[in-house]
């Protein structure tokens, strides 16, 4: 566990083995805001912050996770028609860090060159944002990751930045396949051991404070 102070962020994991690490954190993360919603560079929000975004094809529950971690029901947009979200949100966090929801990828229906160009807000923000810390990178526990998430976790591989897998709808398998499913998500994904997949789900809060535990130790 990091006990690095962040400049500008005031935060100190001081106790490694508390599992409630959000009770116990020195981020009020009651205190979060919608910030600003962006698609090119010059309409992200100030720099200074830590950014942690999170990445996942439409739908996986990228908004519902954001919604999650921060105790709140319609701070992110949880859209009813999966593709909606073409745009960057933004969420300011106690001024202290910011959560970045990704439009997600690999949605079916759409054109081509709609998915090209959602692809490139993503691929845009990835890139060039210096902010960015740490990435969760989102994947549905029921099926196998696709082609699209491979890329995607290559990509991150590649980029050395810290990140976790998420499985996310743990409520939606039942205690016995839920070793099985991690094993599929891992061996998919090539996932080293070294990284952590975690089940979650919106509606139990289940990975809810271990995945604030890694974000904790990560920024
Ligand atoms: N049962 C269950 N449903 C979930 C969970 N997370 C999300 N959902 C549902 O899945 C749908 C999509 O959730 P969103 O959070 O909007 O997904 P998203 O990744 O933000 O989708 P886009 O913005 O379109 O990319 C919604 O109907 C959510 O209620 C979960 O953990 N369990
Ligand atoms: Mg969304």
């Amino acid at each position: 566990m990091s006990a690095r102070q962040n400049p500008g962020t005031n935060i100190i994991k001081e106790d490694a083995n508390n599992d409630k690490v959000a009770g116990s954190n020195p981020i009020n993360i009651n205190n979060a805001r919608f910030e600003i919603t962006a698609v090119s560079p010059e309409q992200y929000p100030e720099g200074g912050l830590p950014e942690i975004a999170f990445v996942g094809r439409s739908n996986v529950g990228k908004s519902s996770i954001i919604n999650a971690l921060l105790n709140r029901n319609k701070l992110a947009r949880v859209a009813s028609t999966p593709g909606k979200t073409k745009e960057i949100n933004f969420y300011n966090i106690d001024n202290s860090l910011r959560f970045v929801d990704l439009p997600g990828y690999g949605y079916a229906s759409v054109s081509k060159s709609k998915k090209s160009s959602w692809g490139e807000i993503i691929e845009t923000y990835l890139n060039t944002r210096n902010e960015l810390k740490m990435l969760i990178m989102l994947v549905d526990i029921r099926h196998t990751p696709t082609s699209d998430d491979v890329l995607m976790h290559d990509w991150i591989q590649h980029s050395n930045l810290p990140y976790i897998v998420v499985a996310t709808k743990a409520d939606k398998i039942s205690r016995n396949q839920l070793a099985g499913r991690l094993k599929d998500i891992r061996s998919a994904l090539h996932t080293g051991e070294n990284v952590q997949i975690i089940p979650f789900s919106s509606v139990s809060k289940q990975g809810r404070d271990e995945i604030w535990g890694k974000i904790y130790e990560f920024i």
